[in-house]
């Protein structure tokens, strides 16, 4: 199946991405002219709890990971009580392959902050944090000139609104390069000054977030759909995509692909069609293993390349669809090279307050090592088969579990390259020259 017969052509324009090739799309004025902050001019005439309705009935789903329902999240905060109620956005993007929250804030910035002012005005809300990959300076500035665009310009600032009656502040906050402070309650601490390590959930942020308030937390890409949302209506939005994964979204394609880069798509598209669209694996080789999510999905071989990409599909297929961060590995790639390299990723990242993740993944890192240098013991696999399940499903937060998942997932696929690893060196057996994009 071609990526035209895929479904409607119509609904295969962009909707995030709409604006990203116009030159200087980050500018107010470029966004206004497509129709930028039309969505919030009508969110000030919805009443109370509608803009909420609106967004359940898109179908609208986390783009952060876990995919939860956003309008559902929102509905979750508790009556007002007079206090204050925060949005805050996670734009800590850092999963190694994810990498489509900061093309969006660097393309179009205004998209996150009118969704923010819509989601704010929902929530009953005046103060929206962004929480953003510190290493990410240039992101920083561009988001910086964006909001101080929108307060110049009374989109955002005091006395919004028909009545002049309702104040919304954004604040960007630049983050100091830790994966864990993308957790949703590592973050908050973090915002707060403290070292960001996960709370314990319940309470979830909507009752208990910053300051001990009821916050919202959404993912960049969560919240720069909603203004398409609220302008076109949650039936534009449901029509698009499948039954469960509604509307459209931004698919990263990396690695041995010939165009890498974002590909924005109706979900349920399939990896086949999003390599049409990519111009295929590179010439001459073919499709080995790749990733839906990043690497704290399971890894997939090249029979689910037509596995259609909604949350409950992908995850009937063995996976998560997560960030739709696509690795794309060919034939040259040794898995075990890959697993070491994102085991060390989780190791190095661990936040070491619960022992199975801060012991665990120091055990496989060292395993994993060995096996990718030819030197592994003859127990090896089946021992970190083993570690990696007793991390998994027993670790304080999310990070644990996603530390197992590619080395279980690797093995499960490839035991035999891993069996590999206890007599040659994985440099010997795939060399780096013929596997490296450079
Ligand atoms: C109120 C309830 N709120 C759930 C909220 C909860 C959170 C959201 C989802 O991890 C995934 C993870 C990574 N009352 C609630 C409730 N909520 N029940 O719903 O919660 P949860 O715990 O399922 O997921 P999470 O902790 O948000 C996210 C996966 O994403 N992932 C991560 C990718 C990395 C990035 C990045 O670098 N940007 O996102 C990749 O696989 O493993 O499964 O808001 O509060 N009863
Ligand atoms: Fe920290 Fe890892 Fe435990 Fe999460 S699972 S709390 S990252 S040690």
């Amino acid at each position: 199946m071609t990526v035209t017969e895929f479904t409607n052509p119509s609904l295969l324009a962009p909707v995030i991405s709409n604006i990203w090739d116009v030159p200087q799309s980050w500018k107010l004025e470029t966004y206004k002219q497509h129709g930028g902050y039309e969505g919030l001019s009508k969110a000030w005439h919805y009443g109370d709890g509608e803009l909420t309705e609106v967004v359940k009935a898109s179908g609208l789903r986390g783009r952060g990971g876990a995919g939860f329902p956003t309008g559902l999240k929102w509905s979750f905060l508790p009556p007002a009580d007079g206090g204050p109620r925060y949005l805050v956005v996670n734009a800590d993007e850092s999963e190694p392959g994810t990498c489509k929250d900061i093309p969006a804030l660097l393309a179009n910035p205004h998209a996150l902050i009118e969704g923010m002012a819509i989601c704010l005005r929902a929530i009953g809300g005046h103060h929206g944090f962004v929480y953003l990959r510190g290493e990410t300076v240039h992101v920083y500035r561009r988001l910086m000139a964006a909001v101080r665009e929108a307060y110049e310009a009374g989109l955002i600032g005091k006395g919004l609104g028909p009545n002049g009656d309702y104040d919304i502040d954004i604040t960007v906050h630049a983050g100091a390069g830790a994966y864990i402070c993308g957790e949703e309650t590592a973050l908050l601490d973090s915002l707060e000054g403290r070292r960001g390590q996960p709370r314990l959930k319940p309470p979830f942020p909507a009752a208990k977030g910053y300051l001990a308030r009821p916050t919202v937390v959404n993912n960049v890409e969560t919240i720069s759909s909603v203004p398409g949302i609220i302008k076109n209506g949650a039936d534009w939005f449901a029509k698009m995509g499948t039954e469960k994964s509604k509307g459209h979204g931004l698919f990263s394609l990396s690695g041995h692909v010939k165009n890498p880069g974002q590909y924005e798509a109706p979900f349920g598209i399939t990896l086949r069609e999003l390599l049409d669209m990519a111009g295929g694996i590179r010439e001459g080789h073919e499709l080995k293993f790749w990733t839906p999510g990043g690497s704290s999905t399971a890894i997939l071989g090249p029979e689910a390349l037509d596995v259609p990409l909604g949350y409950e599909e992908v995850m009937e297929a063995g996976s998560m669809l997560a960030t739709r961060a696509l690795q794309i590995f060919d034939e040259t790639t040794s898995v075990v090279r890959v697993v070491r390299a994102w085991t060390d990723f989780y190791q190095h990242e661990s936040c070491g307050k619960c022992t199975p993740c801060r012991e665990g993944t120091f055990w496989m890192r060292a395993v994993m090592h060995r096996l990718e240098a030819g030197k592994g013991l003859p127990t090896d696999i089946d021992m970190l088969y083993e570690i990696a399940g007793n991390i998994a499903g027993r670790s304080f937060c999310a990070l644990g579990d996603a530390s197992a998942v590619p080395i279980q997932s690797g093995i499960n696929l490839f035991r035999e390259e891993f069996e590999q690893g206890l007599t040659t060196p994985a440099w010997e057996l795939f060399p780096y020259e013929k596997s490296a994009l450079f």
